[in-house]
């Protein structure tokens, strides 16, 4: 049977790199509490992202989470519904209430124009996501937080190694949060991070990930065990050698879609946007049925017959999640709720062979019969 083209598929080291990046582990014994590879994990990190400190985390969800606790927040946090599971249940799980702002119809990011109608006197803070790897527009979220004094956390998970005007994307807001899970363009398993500039934060987030402990006598908070363990950083250190030539990979992967689907009507994908130093993420594209002719859905079945499986991020949207039943409601943010129904995102990964982009590309160019 033909090999399944799944819509990623992680990165990995030549294993003999592997085996040598973790040899010493069988020397020292020390698999984790924030050991060697860890250290040198996040040192490599804040050069590579440019950021002033970093804390590493045992997966991107509980970075955020843990991100979220150590702000203090309360009350009500701007949001947007147009992500993963993961950023709403971190607000909820905090006990706060996520409001939700509807998205920019090209970037499928937090519309910025639209967040101050939102806040009430219980908001207490932003957390919007750079969707696919599109920049949130920081300058106006930053304005809109200083004159409401509200802090700004950013969902970066999909957002590694890029740039804004030049500046680390992690550099934005009071904090950022960065996915490293397999599926990710740079992973170490599972796995994530907060940049940060605030070094009060910072110890605040360290004691959290450790169970609130400070000094083996003493317990300040009602911490979680959030570390990254030391198999974990030498995946880490180990992809971060190869980060340049697999974003330069998947940035061949993206031109290839972008020029043989350029030519559909009633298809658009997302446009790279100016100032933005990309990392080729994903490949969404957004279906017109009254202009291709054809439903995403349909496209979704065609593709899946010939093994091919595209996923439909973000759909459903979180405020129609059925655990969130009856207290939210997903009309209250139409262009998320639209773009949600007809929103594909197609395989890609450093791999990926341009013989299998052509085929995606002409199944969707069949389907469209233009
Ligand atoms: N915020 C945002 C905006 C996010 O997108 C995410 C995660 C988070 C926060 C939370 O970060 P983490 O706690 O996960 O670090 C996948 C990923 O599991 C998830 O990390 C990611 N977003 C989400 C968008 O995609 P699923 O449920 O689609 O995963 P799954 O198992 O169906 O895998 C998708 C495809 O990836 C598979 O078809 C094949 C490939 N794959 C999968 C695994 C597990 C691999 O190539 N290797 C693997 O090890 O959520």
């Amino acid at each position: 049977m033909e090999e399944k083209i799944l819509v990623t598929r992680s990165s990995m080291p030549p294993l003999e790199e592997f085996i040598k990046e973790i040899e010493p582990l069988w020397e020292s014994h020390f698999l984790t509490n924030m050991g060697e590879k860890h250290k040198c994990l996040e040192t490599e990190l804040k050069k590579y992202l440019g950021v002033s400190d970093i804390s590493l985390m045992v997966n991107g969800h509980l970075a955020l989470e843990l991100a979220i606790q150590a702000m203090n927040l309360s009350g009500e946090v701007i949001t947007t519904p147009y992500t993963f599971a993961s950023t709403t249940h971190a607000i909820v799980r905090n006990g706060l209430t996520p409001v939700f702002c509807d998205i920019d119809e090209k970037t499928f990011t937090i519309d910025a124009d639209k967040i101050e109608g939102l806040i009430t006197e219980k908001t207490s803070a932003i957390i919007p996501v750079h969707v696919y790897g599109n920049i949130c527009d920081v300058e106006k979220i930053q304005e809109i937080a200083d004159r409401y004094n509200l802090k700004v956390i950013y969902d970066a998970a999909h957002a590694f190694g890029e740039e804004y005007n030049g500046i680390g994307v992690g550099n934005f807001g009071d904090a950022s949060m960065f996915s490293f899970h397999a599926t990710k363009v740079f992973n170490t398993i599972e796995g994530g991070a907060v940049t940060f500039k605030d070094s009060d934060f910072g110890l605040d987030l360290y004691r959290l990930k450790n169970f609130g402990i400070r000094g083996t006598e003493r317990v300040d908070y009602v911490g979680t065990n959030a570390k990254m363990n030391e198999f974990q950083a030498a995946m880490g250190l180990c992809n971060l050698r190869h980060i340049t030539e697999e974003i330069e990979k998947r940035r061949i992967v993206y031109e290839q879609y972008v020029s043989r689907l350029s030519c559909v009507k009633g298809i658009r994908f997302m446009e790279l946007q100016n100032n933005v130093k990309s990392n080729y993420a994903y490949f969404p594209v957004i279906f017109n049925e009254s202009k291709c002719g054809v439903s995403r859905d349909r496209i979704h079945v065609a593709l899946a017959d010939e093994n091919i499986i595209s996923r439909k991020y973000f759909y459903p949207i979180t405020n129609s999640f059925e655990c969130y039943q009856d207290r939210f409601d997903a009309n209250e943010t139409p262009i998320a709720l639209d773009i949600s129904k007809r929103v594909l995102t197609l395989p890609i990964y450093a791999d990926l062979d341009l013989g299998v982009v052509d085929k995606i590309c002409d199944i969707i160019l069949n389907e469209c019969k233009q």
